[in-house]
C-alpha cells in the first residue's frame, strides 16, 4: 500500500521534510483556508501540489472536498453549491489530483466526548463515553425529545451525572463534542464563534423532516451529478463512513455500516463512486465484521484510513493500540495488499505521546503517536508483501 500522511498545509507544525523522513509517500491534504462551498481554484490547488513535490513527496489523496450541508439536506442553493463542487473537481483533475475523500454526514462529523482518556502508560487515546455524550444531548443542548433516544440505565446515570458535573467540565465537553474536532476539519463550526450550543441547534433544525430515505435520495443526486465530471478525469470518490456508525442527535447518518454502503455503491454503481475504508469509523460499530466489509468492498475501496477501537458494552469506545482491537488491522493489510496493493493508506488518528502534549496539534493528529503507529503498520505491510512474494 501506498503510505500517506494527513498533512494539514503550510502552516502545519509537522513539515515535509519531517515526513520524508519517516517515510512517507504521499500527502493527504485539503486546501483548509477555502471556505464550505466556495471552488478551488487551478491556482490555488497548483500552488499547494507545487509545494509538496518541491519536498519530494505527492498530493495523492484529497481530503476533504467538503459537502456543503444544503446538498445534503436538499436545500435552495445546492444546484448552485454542486456546480461549485463540481468546478472544484475540474480543477483537481486539471491537476492530476485523482482521489477526494469526503463524508455525508449530516451537521457533525466525527464524535468523541474526551480527546485526553489517559492510559496506565501514560499516553493518552481519544474517546466516547456513551453517558457523557447523551448527557451533551439531553441536559446541554436540551435537544427536543432527545430522551427517547436513550435507555433508561442511560438516563440515570445521566441523572446520576448532573449531580457531580462541573461547570468546566460542561465547557469542555461542548468544546470538544462539537468545537474542538470541527472547526479544522472545514466544519460548521469554529474555535472563535461565540455561541456554538445555538449555532448547533440551528444546524440541527435544517434536518427536520429528513430521514435516512431523504438523505440518501440527496447523495445519490450529488453523486449522479458529480460522476461524469468524475469519469472525465478519472477521479475516484471516496465515502468516509460514520464515525462512529450509528444515528446522533437524532440526525440520519448512511454509512454506517454493509447494508448502507452496499445502498451507496449500487445507488451509483460506478467505479468513480468508492469508498475510504475507515477500520477505526467501522470498528466502533459492533454490528460491523471489519475484515469481512473489507473483504466484500475491496474493489470499490479507494482509500483506507487504518485505525482501531475498543467498544464497551453501552457503546462507549477507545481508540485503541493499532495492533490489536476490532479494527483487526493486520488483517486488513493481508486484504489490500493481496487485491489491491498500490492503494493508498493513512494512519489514522495516534495517541498523544507526552512530548507531543502542548504543541497545538489537532486532535487525533499527533505526531510521535502516529509516527509509532505508521512504524508499526509499515512493518505489518513489509511482512505481509514478503509473504505474499513467497506464495
Ligand atoms: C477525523 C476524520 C474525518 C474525515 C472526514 C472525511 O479525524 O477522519 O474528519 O476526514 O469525515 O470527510
Amino acid at each position: 500500500m501506498e503510505k500517506t500522511w494527513r498533512w494539514f498545509g503550510k502552516k502545519d507544525q509537522i513539515t515535509l521534510p519531517m515526513l520524508r523522513q519517516i517515510g512517507v509517500e504521499g500527502i493527504v491534504t485539503a486546501l483548509h483556508d477555502i471556505p464550505n462551498g466556495e471552488i478551488w481554484t487551478l491556482e490555488s490547488i497548483l500552488d499547494l501540489k507545487k509545494h509538496i513535490e518541491d519536498a519530494g513527496l505527492k498530493w495523492s489523496v484529497v481530503e476533504s472536498l467538503p459537502v456543503s450541508e444544503s446538498i445534503k439536506y436538499g436545500g435552495d442553493d445546492r444546484e448552485r453549491l454542486i456546480d461549485n463542487y463540481i468546478v472544484s473537481l475540474t480543477n483537481l483533475g486539471k491537476a492530476g489530483i485523482k482521489a477526494v475523500c469526503y463524508n455525508f454526514m449530516p451537521v457533525i462529523d466525527w464524535v468523541r466526548t474526551d480527546l485526553e482518556h489517559h492510559r496506565d502508560d501514560g499516553t493518552a487515546s481519544l474517546y466516547f463515553d456513551s453517558v457523557r455524550f447523551a448527557y451533551f444531548d439531553c441536559r446541554i443542548l436540551n435537544r427536543e425529545g432527545a430522551e427517547k433516544d436513550y435507555s433508561s440505565e442511560v438516563l440515570e446515570k445521566i441523572d446520576a451525572l448532573d449531580k457531580t458535573i462541573t461547570e468546566t467540565e460542561k465547557a469542555q465537553l461542548i468544546d470538544t463534542i462539537i468545537v474542538k474536532t470541527q472547526g479544522f476539519i472545514n466544519g460548521n463550526i469554529y474555535e472563535d464563534d461565540k455561541n456554538p450550543v445555538l449555532l448547533f441547534k440551528r444546524l440541527l433544525d435544517l434536518y427536520k423532516g429528513i430521514d435516512q430515505n431523504a438523505l440518501r435520495d440527496n447523495m445519490k443526486y450529488f453523486l449522479s451529478r458529480i460522476m461524469p465530471v468524475c469519469e472525465d478525469f478519472n477521479i475516484k470518490m471516496c465515502v468516509h463512513p460514520d464515525d462512529p456508525p450509528r444515528s446522533v442527535f437524532g440526525l440520519p447518518r448512511i454509512v454506517s455500516d454493509a447494508e448502507d454502503i452496499e445502498l451507496i455503491l449500487s445507488a451509483v454503481d460506478n467505479p468513480h463512486n468508492g469508498l475510504t475504508f475507515c477500520a477505526g469509523s467501522l470498528s466502533a460499530g459492533l454490528q460491523n465484521d471489519v475484515p469481512e466489509m473489507a473483504e466484500k468492498f475491496v474493489s470499490r475501496t479507494h482509500f483506507v484510513h487504518l485505525r482501531s477501537t475498543e467498544v464497551f458494552p453501552d457503546g462507549s469506545f477507545v481508540e485503541a493500540d493499532h495492533l490489536k482491537g476490532r479494527g483487526e488491522l493486520i488483517e486488513l493489510v493481508r486484504i489490500f495488499e493481496k487485491n489491491n496493493p498500490s492503494l493508498p493508506m493513512r494512519i489514522d488518528h495516534g495517541r498523544l505521546m507526552p512530548d507531543d502534549k502542548d504543541k497545538g496539534y489537532n486532535p487525533g493528529y499527533s505526531f510521535l503517536g502516529r509516527m509509532y503507529a505508521l512504524a508499526q503498520m509499515d512493518g505489518v505491510m513489509a511482512t505481509v508483501k514478503n509473504e505474499l512474494e513467497k506464495q
